[in-house]
């Protein structure tokens, strides 16, 4: 720790910290646009810029480190004239149109940030200026309006550094900065993989996702429909931050409650078919192992990283599992096993996902994702977008009493609600294969060594006689690197997990923001935690998805598991 004195102050700080995190570490508020801290600082915006004592310039906070003795102001007359020049320069060059702008008020640091300093344009002319190319729509996931662009450049790196993709660059264009794709193609023709990790740094409506809360709020209010909605695993444990609860927190029966105000017909649960996923995935594990033929089996149910996969690994699409994402999956059985159920014409069924991933978006619009013609899902909402609905129609959240899913597709396991952490399909993969594999006799619940939200983890196991030996990546960056080594030999697993964003689902592009490491690490906690409290926490052991073997599709991996739950990617 080093003694320093920050606005008349005495404190101690840790030692190699910058002036911004130290001052951030004790509550000391310095604004900042383009440093995040799961990036590195990047110098753009130059707002965060303080006085210390002995030099006569203003210092950049965000990229400056703290040292002993340091007397630093963080408040003074000379700063606010530097910050408010900032904000107007800004100003100049963004548009006035926050009242249509899909960043929530309150969720644009920019607008906060000329709110609080009362910084305002008298010109609104903005609006005559917007450049319409700038305008890009064309990915099922993400938009893209560079009008709004503050060229912060948290995207690049993001893109590049952290997901090691590299879709954007800075350019100089029509006498402007720009932030374009790097060929100067439309985003769906790069090879953006849509985990929607750009959109949850910038700090403006200049990326956002594709929205469908008009489509859902339709629907759900369509009486000649019947409207199913699944609820994926990580938003019973994120969405409560949204309405001020700690991350982790599990909030499953409100979030069933609300849907059901917004107008659903029936919330049902991903989770159940994540614990089919694990019924059909392990069959595949097992056949593969036994004919040797390709391994690793890599998992499916991240379509960012399937995507990925297809850009940069061609080569390793056999060793992809055939199994739709639970998303998908989920889909196909309501409108065909459910539907029979009922006696609903599937044709009347709309199905709407409520989803922490933007990619989801992607996946449900594939044309591999469909049965007979019909859709799978119909209508994907992120974390964020269910959020923005139930506080645009009041719905009261915190006050709602405990709802249980409805019947047939509403049971989840333990080991399907940990999907949403790194090393989660994995967990629960091994506690049912495990559990096959010796007839019964081992019953290990917790497999520590595959937890935890680093990029790459590896274990070694030995079930049944057997070695099997596993990875577990999250983060497209750290897929990129482990892949390499499996494509020259010099690593080889039998089966991995992949997910394309940083911690898994817990960590998605359609999660609530912020979402920092600490964050992360508590939505990881909870969802263990939720793990530990489910009665059943194998996947085999789900009643309704007995249930649905045994009336409807006989056995995993089965004629019917593959017409409507397998599908085939292609590059
Ligand atoms: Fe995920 Fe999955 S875990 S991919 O993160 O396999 O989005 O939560 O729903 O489909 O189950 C996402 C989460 C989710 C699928 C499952
Ligand atoms: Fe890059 Fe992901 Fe953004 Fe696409 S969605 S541009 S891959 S960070």
């Amino acid at each position: 720790r080093v003694k320093v004195v920050i606005n008349e102050k005495e404190v101690l700080v840790p030692e190699g910290s910058t002036i911004l995190e130290a001052c951030r570490g004790i509550d000391v508020w310095i604004p900042a646009l383009c440093y995040h801290p799961d990036l590195k600082p990047g110098s753009n915006c130059k707002i965060c810029s303080v006085e210390v004592e002995g030099i006569e310039n203003l210092v950049e906070s965000c990229s400056t480190a703290i040292r002993e003795g340091m007397i630093i102001r963080t408040q003074t007359e000379k700063i606010h004239a530097k910050r408010e020049e900032i904000l107007s320069t800004i100003l100049e060059n963004h548009p006035n149109d926050c009242l249509t702008c899909m960043k929530a008020s309150g969720d644009c640091e920019l607008q906060n940030l000329c709110y609080v300093m009362d910084v305002t344009r008298e010109d609104h002319s903005f609006q005559n200026k917007i450049v319409e190319t700038y305008i890009d729509q064309s990915s099922d996931a993400i938009v893209r309006d560079m009008n709004k662009c503050i060229l912060c450049e948290r995207c690049i790196q993001m893109c590049e550094e952290v997901q090691g993709i590299g879709v954007y660059t800075l350019t100089e264009q029509d006498g402007r900065k720009l932030i374009v794709t790097k060929d100067g193609k439309p985003l769906s023709e790069t090879n953006c993989i849509n985990c929607g990790q750009c959109v949850k740094v910038c700090p403006v409506g200049a990326l956002h996702e594709k929205s469908a809360i008009h489509d859902a709020y339709k629907a759900l209010r369509d009486s000649r429909k019947h409207v199913v909605v699944q609820v994926a695993p990580a938003i019973k444990n994120t969405l409560g931050e949204e309405f001020g609860l700690a991350p982790g927190t599990d909030v499953t029966g409100k979030v069933v409650a609300a849907l059901k105000r917004l107008g659903a017909d029936k919330v049902f649960n991903t989770d159940f078919s994540a614990d089919v996923t694990i019924m059909e995935e392990g069959t595949e594990l097992l056949h593969r192992l036994e004919e040797g033929k390709n391994l690793p089996l890599l998992t499916s149910c991240s379509p960012g990283w399937v995507k990925f996969v297809e850009h940069n690994f061609p080569q390793l699409l056999p060793n992809v599992s055939s199994c739709k994402s639970p998303q998908q999956m989920f889909g196909a059985l309501a409108k065909s096993y459910y539907a029979e159920i009922t006696g609903i014409n599937p044709q009347d069924i709309i199905s709407i996902s409520i989803m922490p991933c933007t990619a989801k978006k992607f996946e449900a619009r594939r044309p591999e994702m469909e049965v007979n013609g019909l859709r799978d899902v119909d209508i994907v909402l992120t974390t964020r977008e269910l959020a923005k609905l139930l506080k645009l129609q009041q719905v009261p959240f915190l006050q709602l009493k405990d709802e249980a899913f409805d019947e047939f597709l509403g049971t989840g396991t333990g080991a399907a609600r940990i999907f949403a952490a790194s090393g989660g399909v994995m967990e629960a993969a091994l506690r049912t294969v495990a559990h096959i594999l010796t007839n019964g006799e081992i019953n290990t619940l917790d497999y520590h060594a595959v937890r935890g939200l680093e990029g790459t983890k590896e274990a070694e196991l030995e079930i049944a006689g057997k070695k099997l030996k596993v990875a577990i990546v999250n983060g497209t960056m750290h897929a990129k690197n482990l892949f390499e080594k499996v494509v020259s030999g010099e690593a080889e697993y039998h089966f991995v997990e992949v997910m394309g964003c940083p911690g898994g689902c817990l960590g998605g592009g359609g999660a609530p923001i912020p979402d920092y490491k600490q964050t992360r690490e508590q939505r990881k906690e909870g969802l263990y935690n939720s793990d530990s409290a489910n009665t059943i926490r194998r996947s085999h052991e789900n009643p309704d998805v007995q249930k649905l073997y045994d009336t409807y599709l006989t056995a995993p991996g089965s004629h019917k598991a593959h017409k409507l739950l397998h599908t085939h990617y292609t590059d």
